[in-house]
């Protein structure tokens, strides 16, 4: 172990909270391995041997969206090649092939659409919801909240406009959309969009009203570690406020997104490597203590490095997810993105852990091929 990290090693062993010079100690740190063993510790005490994925889809309603994001892939002005928004028939027959796959959650995010009206959103959520109601719905990054407050003709502020979503069927909210919380890079990289105040306005908002809630972090392209640390600070902090404040809702997932430049408008940039990716999800699970769990999004880190995450503090593996859009695969496949469940079960077990299917909730779930239900045990 480098001399460095002797007290932050000490205070991890101790269950002791790691402070914001702890935090940037870690962040400048090359030992990786003392960095891994200690998040390994923390999420062992968490977790035991445990290790989660779940059975989802992740669902697209549009990828037409009024801002340019410079790091997005995803975006498309209407009328470009390529732009789509679906309709209600698409949005069932996702909703069909989710429920005859045993799906637990339908993820579901889009662009900020410049026409489509409130009652598109709301009509989405009760398709959804009225024919399958066991299916948990994870959708709209808290851009995508202000998005509909913005545009909703009777003026509902952000919680009423989460109250109606939540009455037509609502389950949760993604982590998306935080990016790096810093103004710098904001204005340089995603200007337009809400800035880290409203982010975290929407999710406290959340959390008040019941709903659990997840946090992203997107690095490797123009932050500084500096900015990362903040960022987490910043979590820990709002996620100290939920549970202090006896909130119903709170955080339940920090999701560190590596950078894929693909063909966004900073493809210039490299992107992180796999040691930063293997840093950020380590130095995640020793911050942000208050945050029950650390999730691999295998999508961006590919499953095998997902798979060896399991031993740098990562306890949770995002999902089956079939579709994905935000960032396209290179190699003829595009979006389609599926992990069989074989696999992901068998990437745990091969990093020494035992597999546990969750529901959006981390309830453990029995399942018998498509059809299943929340484990007896974990519904008292
Ligand atoms: O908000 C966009 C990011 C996010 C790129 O809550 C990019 O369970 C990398 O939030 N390279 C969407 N990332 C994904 C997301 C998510 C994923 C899985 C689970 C959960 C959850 C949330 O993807 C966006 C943005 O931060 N993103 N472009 C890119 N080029």
């Amino acid at each position: 172990m480098t001399e460095d990290l002797t007290s932050i090693a000490e205070k991890v062993e101790a269950g002791e909270r790691l402070d914001a010079a702890d935090g940037r100690t870690l962040l400048a740190s090359r030992d990786i391995w003392t960095i891994g063993r200690l998040a390994d510790t923390v999420r062992r005490r968490m977790h035991g041997d445990v290790a989660y994925y779940n059975i989802n889809r992740h669902f697209n309603y549009s990828n037409v969206c009024a801002l340019s994001c410079k790091f997005c892939d995803f975006y498309r002005k209407r009328g470009d090649v390529g732009a789509y928004e679906h309709d209600q028939d698409y949005v069932a027959d996702q909703a069909l092939k989710a429920q005859e796959a045993g799906a637990t959650e339908l993820h579901i995010v889009g662009g900020l659409h410049p026409h489509l009206p409130f009652s598109y959103y709301t009509d989405m959520l009760r398709t959804i919801h009225q024919t399958y109601p066991a299916i948990h719905i994870k959708a709209f990054t808290a851009v995508e909240i202000v998005h509909l407050a913005r545009i909703d003709r009777r003026g509902r502020d952000v919680e009423g406009v989460l109250t109606d979503l939540m009455d037509a069927g609502l389950g949760s909210l993604p982590g998306g959309g935080a990016e790096v919380f810093d103004d710098r890079v904001h204005d340089e990289a995603f200007k337009g969009k809400i800035r880290s105040d409203r982010w975290m306005d929407v999710h406290r908002i959340a959390h008040r009203l019941g709903l659990m809630s997840n946090a992203t972090i997107l690095y490797g392209h123009i932050e500084s570690p500096e900015d990362r640390l903040q960022h987490l600070m910043m979590l820990r902090d709002a996620q100290d406020e939920a549970i202090n404040e006896g909130h119903a809702g709170r955080f339940q997932t920090v999701i560190p997104l590596p950078f894929i430049p693909g063909v966004s408008d900073l493809n210039h940039l490299p992107g992180p490597t796999g040691l930063d990716d293997l840093k950020m999800l380590a130095i995640g699970r020793l911050m942000l203590d208050n945050f029950a769990h650390v999730k691999a999004f295998w999508i961006m880190q590919k499953i095998e490095l997902a798979e060896l995450s399991l031993q740098f503090g990562v306890d949770d593996i995002d999902g089956t997810v079939v579709w994905y859009d935000i960032t396209k695969q290179r190699d003829g496949h595009g979006t389609h993105q599926e992990l069989a469940v074989t696999d992901l079960r068998k990437a745990i077990r091969d990093a020494g852990f035992a597999p546990l299917e969750r529901d959006t909730l981390y309830r453990p779930i029995e399942r018998d091929g498509a059809t299943w239900r929340v484990a007896e045990h974990a519904m008292a």
